[in-house]
């Protein structure tokens, strides 16, 4: 956590967070970024360094996503007492895991995800695809980082996939374990530019962030198989500054994250699929075998890619259902509101 005086730009700041503040607030506030936090108590950095506080006991009426998470940006006044939070450029959010459905905020203002895959067995298109889903649905940039390339000789065959999958993606091949990962992936990660990182586990992220951040921040699975014991502790979410002048935000949820809330995300993704969709008769068509489907009928004239066409229906499927725990839950909520109300009523009758 720094303690010298930063730059607003430094940190991440830009016009549209800037453009956000009236006169009033520029000239009696200050804008402070989420470092880190632990319930309701916020590690926020700023222009004059760090900046500790606790949110006030009225925002504990707030719902989920009108709290801040890592990465948000706060106003707070001169006594450091925080005033709101400022809008947000892009978001990853999930469904807490278990019973209790909830959505949970994993990370605010990242510019770019790396999804990390290496080249090996972990390869998979469908995989690359869920987390491109979850990146353009956050409204965060997604770069494929191809790790493990000094283990085989043909990068190029895992280079060409990755890009089949949109037009544009960038794809970068690397060696995590090797100073020049720097080099390559400078472009997205120099100053104010704020990066995270998703993919499945062993690919090689912890490795990435030790070598971007040039010291061992955290546990790999090389340091975990020569100690046991683990001397790293494993990170919660947070916000640090690379050498190279980026804010790398660690969040190890965004490893497990689930497609709630991606449907546009899974839309811009699949256009080719969607389009065909379009033409389906029924507006509401799961594509799952319905009279007068046009994602049926395309499929049997050859017309779409089996495999994106296989991974579109397993993601739309698990989105539905993500949205029916959603609702269920909400459903749960408002009835509880009402129980609590009428208790509340019961009472005061009583006390009157
Ligand atoms: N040869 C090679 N090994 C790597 C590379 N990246 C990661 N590893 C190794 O792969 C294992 C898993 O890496 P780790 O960073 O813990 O993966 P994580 O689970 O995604 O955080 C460790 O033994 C790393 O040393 C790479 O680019 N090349
Ligand atoms: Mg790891
Ligand atoms: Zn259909």
């Amino acid at each position: 956590m720094p303690q010298q005086k930063n730059a607003l730009s430094e940190l991440g700041w830009k016009h549209f967070f800037q453009q956000q503040m009236s006169l009033e607030e520029l000239e009696t506030t200050t804008p402070v970024r989420v470092f880190a936090l632990n319930r309701h108590l916020v590690d926020g950095v700023g222009e004059t360094g760090r900046q500790k506080f606790s949110l006030p006991h009225a925002w504990l009426r707030y719902s989920v996503e009108e709290l801040p998470t890592v990465g948000d940006w706060m106003l707070i006044d001169y006594d450091g007492q925080p005033l709101r939070l400022l809008e947000r450029v892009s978001l990853f959010k999930r469904m807490a895991s278990g019973r209790d459905a909830r959505v949970q905020l994993m990370a605010a203002n990242v510019d770019t995800l790396f999804i990390v895959t290496s080249c090996n067995a972990d390869f998979n298109l469908s995989r690359l695809e869920r987390y491109l889903a979850m990146a353009l649905d956050a409204g965060v940039e997604p770069v494929v980082v191809l790790t493990k390339v000094d283990l085989i000789t043909d990068v190029e065959t895992f280079r060409t996939k990755a890009r089949t999958l949109r037009h544009d993606l960038a794809v970068e091949a690397v060696n995590s374990r090797d100073a020049s990962v720097i080099e390559t992936l400078r472009p997205w990660c120099s100053k104010g530019q704020t990066v995270a990182l998703a993919g499945s586990s062993g690919v090689g992220k912890s490795t990435l962030v030790n070598t971007l951040s040039a010291a061992d921040v955290q546990e790999t699975g090389a340091t975990r198989e020569g100690d046991a014991k683990g001397r790293h502790t494993t990170t919660s979410r947070s916000l640090h500054i690379l050498p190279a002048g980026g804010l790398l935000l660690d969040s190890p949820g965004l490893r497990e994250l689930q497609l709630s809330d991606c449907e546009e995300g899974v839309a811009s993704l699949f256009e080719e699929i969607e389009a065909v969709a379009r033409n389906c008769r029924f507006n509401d068509c799961r594509h799952q075998g319905e009279t007068g489907c046009a994602v049926a009928e395309a499929a049997e004239n050859d017309e779409l890619d089996p495999r994106r066409l296989s991974n579109y229906l397993k993601l739309i499927a698990e989105q539905a259902r993500a949205d029916e725990t959603l609702v269920e839950k909400r459903r749960k909520d408002k009835d509880f509101g009402k129980m609590y109300k009428r208790v509340q009523n019961q009472k005061r009758k009583e006390k009157g």
